[in-house]
């Protein structure tokens, strides 16, 4: 039977489909949150009978993962030898876990179902306050799932991009909590809450714990987070949705093969390589 947005999504609470108080009074909650801390989540936006959908999704797609490693410092910059050796920027962590690219989602199937559900890009428009705002247009990364098992992890970082959009499918046995230094970079890098943060003495790391069908908006550009390590043979998954300031967006080819191991014609074209004279 063809799956219907309104059997994946709780739309009684979360009426994302149709204008009126009910649909204000949640943005107006999200943006406050996102005011107040550059978070906001919306527990149990998914049904049960989504969370169950999402869950084979992912594991059937799960072969089609690639795996990254990297040691990186939670700027993603390159060491400078010439800082002292306890700055922030000279801290380096192992960072490793699989993305399962978009193409491995089917249209018809519930992940984007969610993603194309009637009002979904508006809603979380309208809950980000971002006047630029488009479906990142990259057949390998419009909608991925994030995917990470014991020994892997999201050590402390800042994101490069404005927000995330996040939902979460399953959690490993123990760890796993998204832990998050509410907004410590508003006001520039403050280096020494940062170090706090790394040593793990600072009294400013907010524990959030997401569970199967919480939506997750985050601003993560300013507020340090990291994913606890994770504990148990149960995979981690999370489902992340993109969107960029212009339309009709693709990756890079070199950026595009470090997180999903290939590239498409498409990001050969943009970067106006010839498909057939591209070398690995
Ligand atoms: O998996 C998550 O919950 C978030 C991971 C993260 O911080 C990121 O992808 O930048
Ligand atoms: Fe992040």
């Amino acid at each position: 039977m063809a799956l219907d947005a309104a059997a994946l999504i709780d739309l009684e609470t979360y009426p994302i489909n149709r204008d009126g108080p009910r649909r204000d009074a949640v943005v107006e909650r999200v943006r406050a949150d996102l005011a107040r801390d550059g978070c906001a989540v919306l527990r149990s936006f998914l049904t049960p009978v989504a969370i169950g959908r999402l869950t084979e999704e992912a594991d059937s797609a799960a072969p089609h993962g690639f795996r990254s490693f990297n040691r990186t410092n939670v700027y993603f910059t390159a060491d400078n030898p010439e800082l002292p050796e306890d700055d922030p920027r000279r801290r380096f962590f192992d960072r490793s876990n699989s993305f399962i690219p978009a193409d491995n989602f089917a249209p018809a199937g519930a992940l984007r179902t969610i993603h194309d559900a009637p009002g979904f890009d508006r809603f979380i428009q309208d809950c980000l306050q971002e006047e630029r705002f488009f479906r990142y247009a990259d057949p390998l990364a419009d909608v991925i799932i994030n995917m990470a098992e014991e020994g892997n992890g999201f050590p402390w970082h800042f994101d490069t991009n404005n927000f995330t959009v996040t939902l979460a499918i399953q959690n490993a046995e123990e760890g796993g909590a998204f832990e998050y230094a509410p907004m410590i970079r508003q006001d520039g890098e403050n280096f020494e809450e940062v170090t706090r943060v790394l040593d793990g003495t600072s009294d400013k790391v907010k524990v959030l714990n997401l569970h199967p069908g919480d939506l997750q908006l985050f601003r993560g550009r300013y507020s340090l987070h990291r994913v606890a390590p994770l504990k148990g043979p149960t995979r981690r998954y999370v489902a992340i949705f993109s969107y960029v300031e212009e339309p009709d967006m693709v990756g890079a080819p070199e950026r595009t093969r470090q997180l999903y191991g290939r590239v498409l014609p498409i990001h050969l074209e943009r970067a106006g390589l010839r498909a057939d004279a591209y070398i690995d």
